[in-house]
């Protein structure tokens, strides 16, 4: 387990961004991407270092401040590029955080909880992908921004599986992708609900123990 505590702390991260041009490349099975480590100019995302329970990962965590807590068109896209090693379907982690917002009088803690994500790049949906609730999300919805949810109230923790909605109730789809050995893929993460927190975000093979691989991410108060 040596080698994937080493994937998921930041000095390798900047490490292997000196090396390869800021691009991410899968070991072990892991695509880990620290989402404050982009490029892209931030507009409305903010970099933030405040403790949250659980605390961060590596510099900090982004907030997004566009739209509302409830709702907004994709903004602010910040991409990450990464290469595959190792062929496979690879699921969708996602270490974020939300807060309960009051509306009009009313406390709401299903609010301030999600943001857009896309890939791009030549890859397929997983093998039963369909257009219905809990199944793998079609390559259509992968492709195009789509809205995923999760977080605790001020607490990070990792969400992952059914979290693609594309709208309405029991309307939900798994995030995973079969990425190809050799290609070079673009994430894109776009803001939508204001005060969403996103700290980091892993791709894990099938093949991986996903909720060991979570456990090793190492924030700044271990
Ligand atoms: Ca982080």
């Amino acid at each position: 387990m040596k080698r994937l505590l080493t994937a998921l702390s930041c000095s390798t991260i900047s490490i292997s961004s000196l090396l390869a041009a800021d691009t991410i490349e899968e070991s072990n099975g892991i695509v880990f991407i620290e989402l404050e480590d982009t490029d892209s100019r931030l507009g409305k995302w903010k970099l933030r270092d405040t403790n949250l329970k659980n605390s961060f990962s590596c510099k900090g965590y982004l907030e997004f401040t566009g739209n509302t807590p409830s709702k907004g068109a994709p903004e602010s896209p910040l991409e990450y590029t990464f290469t595959i090693n190792k062929d496979g379907l690879y699921f969708l982690h996602l270490r974020c955080a939300k807060e309960t917002v009051e509306i009009r009088g009313k406390e709401r803690d299903d609010v301030a909880n999600d943001c857009y994500f896309r890939v791009e790049g030549n890859f397929e949906a997983g093998p039963k992908a369909a257009d219905k609730h809990r199944a793998q999300a079609p390559l259509e919805l992968l492709k195009q921004d789509t809205k995923f949810f999760g977080g605790a109230d001020n607490e990070f923790v990792w969400v992952s599986g059914n979290r693609f909605d594309p709208g309405g109730h029991n309307n939900k789809r798994i995030a995973v992708y079969h990425f190809k050995a050799g290609e070079t893929y673009k994430l894109v993460m776009s803001g939508r609900s204001q005060s969403f927190k996103v700290d980091c975000l892993a791709f894990i093979h099938a093949d991986q123990p996903s909720k060991k691989v979570e456990s090793l991410v190492q924030t700044s108060n271990k």
